[in-house]
């Protein structure tokens, strides 16, 4: 497959800081950790991948923008363009020596998500996509599944963690969905759950409170691979609001709904 020299630059970045990530992984116990919240630990492995792919990328594209995890947002001379980049996306599991990890990269022009990389080192897996070039893993086209029935489906989340004081309905939306759906999932890489919905691994996904970098190029790989992505009220507001829905069309409005159902004793 021959892949833009977009992808080629972003996919080159992802790729170095992976084997920085998996060089890392193997000394999990010498790295040093600190808190920047509550439950929410950074260690240098998040900063060192961070600084690879900062590099790269502003070697390769200079004057871009840059809204980072760790780094935040950097502004470029060129405005119409901003990387969003997850260095590290399960930092738990990492640090943990759960192999469930990820980089995630996309690029934003004119305010429009035009490409994402998401690529999980410890299983050699890349996801691409570009605006209207389909999604790939590696060589492989992607498609998300094709399931309709909730009660086929398996559906990933995330767990609102400690520092997330605010909980919502999220016990409420967990029931709702345990009740319908074949299974429940939790990683703990909001990026690679979202690279598993476009690949029909999972057949839908939902989570609050993410950020920008954990979703960008999640949402990007899910439409290029025919599903849908929006917020818990069917809107584009995910990389301002943190809440996301995913799913092929059925499965994503059934989510949207099941979610929003009153609790019912059982
Ligand atoms: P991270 O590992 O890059 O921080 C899992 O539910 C998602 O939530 C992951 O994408 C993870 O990204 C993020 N996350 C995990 N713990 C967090 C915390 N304490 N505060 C904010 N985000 C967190
Ligand atoms: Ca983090
Ligand atoms: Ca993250
Ligand atoms: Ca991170």
């Amino acid at each position: 497959m021959a892949r833009s020299a977009l992808l080629n630059v972003m996919v080159q970045a992802a790729m170095k800081a992976g084997r920085s990530l998996a060089r890392d992984f193997g000394e999990v116990q010498n790295l040093q950790v600190s808190l920047k919240g509550p439950g929410d630990y950074v260690s240098q492995a998040d900063r060192k991948a961070e600084d690879i792919i900062y590099s790269e990328l502003a070697r390769a594209r200079p004057g871009y923008g840059f809204l980072m995890e760790e780094r935040g947002e950097v502004s470029g001379e060129d405005d119409q363009h901003r990387w969003i980049v997850d260095p590290l996306d399960g930092t738990t599991n990492f640090l943990h020596g759960l192999p469930v990890f990820s980089i995630s990269i996309a690029l934003e022009r004119q305010g429009q998500l035009v490409a994402g990389v998401i690529y999980n080192p410890a299983m050699d897996e890349l996801y691409t996509a570009e605006r209207g070039g389909g999604a790939f893993m590696n060589d492989r086209r992607l498609r998300v599944a094709g399931r309709s029935k909730l009660t086929d489906c398996v559906i990933g989340t995330g767990i609102p963690h400690l520092g997330r004081g605010h909980h919502g309905n999220y016990l409420v939306e967990l029931r709702n969905i345990m009740g319908e759906a074949s299974g429940v999932r939790r990683f703990g890489s909001a990026a690679l759950d979202l690279a598993y919905v476009a690949a029909g691994r999972l057949d839908g996904f939902w989570e609050d409170s993410l950020s920008p970098w954990d979703m960008a190029a999640g949402i990007l790989m899910i439409r290029e691979a025919g599903g849908f992505v929006t917020d818990k009220d069917g809107g584009n507001s995910m990389l301002d609001s943190g809440a996301i829905v995913a799913g092929n069309e059925t499965i994503h409005r059934v989510l949207v709904k099941t979610l929003k159902k009153p609790v019912t004793p059982r």
